[in-house]
């Protein structure tokens, strides 16, 4: 115990770390080079937001969360094609087809499918910011 204190209290571990948060801000290149290849897509399960991507959201006008990325949608003024599964039975029947199931918001990516609205507007605003 009293050698752990000893450890934690000399100065000398903390200094390491300290020195590697700072290494990647050093150079504005690699902090240029790793916004562009963000690795969002990656953590996502979809393809990066690079490039002209094929969007199109499935949502409903009752649901919260799908008023929500539909409100960044407009602010982002992104031009984001849209599917009502409450007004059209065939986007319910696609979208259960390739989800496996009826949650909306879902945004798919070049046809892959991302869910959860926190996730997609992440997506969004880095797609945008592209
Ligand atoms: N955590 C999700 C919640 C989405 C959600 O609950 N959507 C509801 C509509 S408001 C839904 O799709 N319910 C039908 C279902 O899950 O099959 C998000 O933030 O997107």
């Amino acid at each position: 115990m009293l050698s752990r204190l000893r450890r934690l209290f000399s100065g000398a571990p903390a200094a390491a770390p300290r020195a590697a948060a700072r290494a990647p801000a050093a150079s504005a290149a690699a902090s240029a080079a790793s916004s562009a290849s963000s690795g969002i897509g990656r953590r996502l399960g979809v393809p990066e937001p690079e490039g002209a991507r094929d969007l199109v959201l499935y949502k409903f006008d009752a649901c919260p969360f799908c008023a929500r990325v539909q409100r960044v949608v407009a602010q982002l003024d992104l031009p984001v094609p849209m599917r009502d599964t409450r007004t059209d039975p065939g986007a319910r029947t696609e979208l259960t087809r390739r989800t496996g199931g009826a949650q909306v918001p879902c945004l798919f990516i070049d046809g892959q499918p991302l869910l959860e609205s926190r996730d997609i507007i992440t997506w969004l605003e880095a797609y945008a910011a592209a």
